[in-house]
């Protein structure tokens, strides 16, 4: 399907003109329609990537996630992105591994496809997402790009879906892109949406 060496980032272009990245970076910095957080079941701040989006967005951002009653794992609500370049933040709730029997890959993909849902509804043209549940939470990295990378090759491949058109997948180090990389050079079984 391609031939990328390992660690580099890249750019996926679909037969729909859909776009996939997958970047390096800080997902705080990046002007895009909608941020994803990977936040917790409060919405009320805490540490790695929602720890950043907080700080960067500034003190509104919480005041706002005070009024949506939390949020379920596997569900996302959303935000105004304040001092963010991003207009949006879509905060969702990744699951918490526990060696993987506990429902762990469905909350994933069920994170994923409620983000994209609200992308949707909020007509955002851009999203990025962190990798969700893959620092505090525990889920096995690699087995958590999978399920990136398989939601997000099903928006890909929609055609007449409007919302969103590129998709940010963004690795804070290199394992996160060596992961999502090892993922694409052995192929992915994308189930029809
Ligand atoms: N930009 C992009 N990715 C980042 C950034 C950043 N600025 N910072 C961290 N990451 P985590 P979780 C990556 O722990 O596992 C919080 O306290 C990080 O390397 O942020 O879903 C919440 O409040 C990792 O790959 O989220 C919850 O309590 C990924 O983001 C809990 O942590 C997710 O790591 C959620 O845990």
């Amino acid at each position: 399907m391609r031939s990328q060496k390992k660690g580099i980032p890249m750019e996926l272009e679909f037969p729909t003109q859909k776009k996939l990245h997958l970047v390096v970076g800080d997902i705080t910095s990046l002007a895009v329609d909608a941020i994803v957080n990977a936040a917790n079941e409060t919405l009320l701040g805490g540490g790695g990537v929602d720890g950043a989006i907080h700080r960067a967005a500034g003190p509104e951002l919480l005041a706002e996630c005070r009024l949506l009653g939390g949020c379920e794992t596997g569900e996302a609500k959303s935000t105004r992105g304040y001092k963010l370049p991003a207009r949006y933040v879509i905060h969702t709730v990744g699951p918490i591994w526990c060696g993987g029997s506990w429902g762990e890959a469905d909350r994933l993909r069920s994170c994923y496809e409620s983000c994209f849902k609200e992308a949707l509804r909020l007509q955002c043209d851009s999203i990025a997402f962190p990798a969700i549940s893959t620092g505090a939470y525990g889920y096995p990295l690699k087995e958590a790009c999978k399920i990136a990378l398989t939601a997000a090759f099903q928006i890909c491949c929609q055609k007449e879906l409007l919302y969103p058109k590129e998709i940010y997948l963004v690795c804070f180090n290199s394992q996160a892109l060596d992961a999502y990389n090892e993922v694409l050079d052995e192929g992915l079984e994308v189930p029809l949406a």
